[in-house]
């Protein structure tokens, strides 16, 4: 087989994400206004700190800026899961992680497809946050038997569309003129479909189990609800959303800001409330599902990391519980989050973090090899001889995610379900483990460690 004539997987995955984005902005036109002012903002920040914007380079996140962002599908049923994750397959993104979003009242539990190796994350880390809903956390047994009968019913892959990934999959990979035919069938899989497939009394009874319940069976199919473009300066942006007539959620979602960003902080647009027509109806109703959301990104934690993360956070969240607090949500967290180390060195030393490892200077590296020392990495970065890059965070959180869903929900359906983690029923519908995002960011600074040792050796002879 000549694989010379398939095009690459990351090729692939961009011409998705492209034709994606392109859809939704059409679709929602919010959407173009967001990714014109985030475009703006990145731009400005990078021209008034130059040193960011070497930093952004010399860590490749400058080239991925423009093309990055993620998008969220809810699909209904087992067999649409495990499609989906053949058809991302094919554009080299693959299940990441397991959230349990039980706890915050959403009767769905997720992963996120997305490219693992370091190369095809710098060329385009497009994500997209994939939920399966959970029949079972819908109390009536007649309304539940009668989702599952309306899921039984639906096709969401245009014909051809499953055969071209088994296709990709046995042969290796697919020709441009495939390409053409697999990206557009790809993306339709995820379109708006203005009708519902249902009448408006079961469109009703869905909604009031909960409203997702409703967004996810009564459509044709798993449509886009969301595109997140990555901004350099979530602040300014959520400040300049209202400016321009974009409705924006109150809270940034996740850590404060700081001077070396960790994880990720999120925030989004109100979703749009659009003209739904129902099956055999003349009547129209509505439906409020699709939205738009900002991300900016930070430093992978370590397991010892995200723990003092996930501990602040409810620190900070709990306090707002109690009465007598004066203090802003906003305050509280940035005093809460003292306690996380705001220095990369001291992130290292304490193994809060990932990084990937580079010779600070040249010439100091050139010293350094005379020298004839030892290889002792902690000692190289402690004498300043190599630099520590943050390694992105790729991924996401469950506790900002549910404040996503929650901030389209309405107060009316904040319900709590108690946690119900069910990582492997989920498996076993995906029909295969989720890889641990950990295991990744280790496994990344495990071999930009390895890369530099091999060179130390090489060039000290
Ligand atoms: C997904 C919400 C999660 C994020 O950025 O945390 C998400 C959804 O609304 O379907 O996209
Ligand atoms: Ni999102």
């Amino acid at each position: 087989m000549d694989t010379s004539v398939f095009v690459s997987k990351d090729e692939i995955r961009s011409r998705f994400s492209g034709a994606m984005s392109a859809m939704y902005q059409q679709e929602v036109p919010q959407y173009g206004a967001l990714l014109s002012l985030v475009h703006e903002i990145n731009a400005s920040v990078l021209k008034h700190d130059p040193a960011l914007r070497s930093a952004l380079q010399q860590q490749s996140e400058l080239t991925r800026l423009d093309v990055e962002r993620h998008g969220a599908i809810r699909v209904g049923t087992a067999a649409e899961l495990k499609g989906i994750a053949k058809i991302f397959a094919v554009m080299g993104m693959y299940p990441v992680g397991y959230y349990d979003l039980s706890v915050a009242g959403v009767p769905v539990h997720s992963t996120a497809f997305r490219p693992v190796d370091d190369h095809a994350l710098q060329t385009n880390p497009f994500r997209v946050f994939t939920s399966l809903l959970r029949l079972e956390l819908i109390e009536d047994a007649n309304l539940r038997a009668q989702a599952a009968a309306i899921l039984s019913q639906r096709t969401i892959f245009p014909s051809g569309l499953l055969e071209l990934a088994e296709q990709a999959h046995m042969s290796g990979g697919l020709t441009e003129l495939q390409v053409t035919e697999f990206v557009a069938a790809a993306t339709a899989v995820f379109r708006w479909h203005r009708q519902a497939t249902v009448d408006q009394d079961t469109y009703r009874k869905l909604h009031e189990a909960h409203r997702l319940v409703a967004d996810i069976v009564c459509f044709k199919g798993p449509h886009i609800n969301h595109l997140t473009p990555r901004t350099l300066d979530i602040d300014a942006v959520q400040e300049a959303m209202p400016q321009r007539g974009i409705p924006a959620k109150e809270l940034i979602e996740g850590p404060p800001r700081r001077r070396h960003p960790i994880l990720l902080r999120q925030t989004s647009f109100k979703a749009l409330e659009e003209e739904i027509e129902f099956a055999g109806q003349a009547r129209v109703g509505s439906h409020t599902a699709r939205f738009g959301e900002i991300e900016q990104r930070g430093v992978a934690l370590t397991q010892a990391g995200r723990a003092l993360y996930d501990s602040l956070l409810a620190q900070a969240r709990d306090a707002g519980q109690q009465a007598a607090t004066t203090q802003t949500y906003a305050e509280r967290l940035q005093h809460v989050f003292a306690q996380f180390p705001d220095d990369s060195d001291e992130m290292y030393e304490r193994g809060l973090a990932f990084f990937r490892f580079e010779p600070r200077d040249p010439a100091i590296w050139q010293q350094e090899l005379a020298a004839g020392r030892p290889w002792n990495l902690p000692d190289l970065i402690k004498r300043g001889v190599v630099a520590l890059n943050p390694i992105t965070y790729e991924d996401f959180l469950p506790v900002s995610a549910a404040g996503i869903f929650q901030s389209n929900l309405g107060d009316a359906e904040q319900r709590n379900y108690v946690s119900q983690a069910a990582r492997s029923e989920f498996e076993r519908d995906l029909g295969g483990p989720v890889l641990d995002e950990i295991e990744l960011y280790r496994a990344a600074q495990m071999r930009s460690e390895h890369a530099l040792q091999q060179r130390f050796l090489a060039e000290s002879r």
